[in-house]
């Protein structure tokens, strides 16, 4: 697995609990490789996390070992979450904290999808 420093795939990370229905989610789309559902703690009008369905640590670990199909669906199922919620226009940020320098905090693999409001630079 490539290092992100976050270790090995945690089966008992709540975004794993969310998948499985231990935990109850906010649900806004879900498909065959996706579940996205809405941020306990939202920084944008619209914050939504995407979720690939595999036990995947972080993007690296999903870009490097996750087959094409389901990098294809996953993707395509973020850019439909997108669209589902109104974002499209005039449009939204994706968001993945990748490790341990990337401030991920949840050892499930996410993808954050802010909009709803102007978002600014990311920098500044
Ligand atoms: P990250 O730092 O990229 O790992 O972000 C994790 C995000 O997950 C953070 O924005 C808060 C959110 N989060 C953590 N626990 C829960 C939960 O139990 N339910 C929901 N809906 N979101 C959660």
């Amino acid at each position: 697995m490539p290092v992100s420093g976050l270790g090995p795939y945690d089966d008992q990370n709540i975004f794993a609990r969310i998948l499985r229905g231990e935990i109850p989610c906010r649900r806004a789309y879900e498909d065959e490789h996706a579940l996205a559902f809405h941020d306990i703690a939202p920084q944008a009008p619209a914050h939504v996390l995407v979720i690939p369905k595999g036990a995947y640590v972080s993007f690296a670990d999903f870009s490097a070992t996750a087959s094409e199909a389901e990098i294809a669906g996953f993707f395509r199922a973020v850019g439909r979450v997108a669209r589902e919620l109104g974002l499209e226009q005039p449009g939204y940020r994706l968001l993945a904290n990748t490790g341990v320098h990337g401030g991920q905090e949840v050892p499930h693999f996410h993808v954050h999808l802010f909009g709803g409001a102007g978002l600014g630079p990311m920098l500044d």
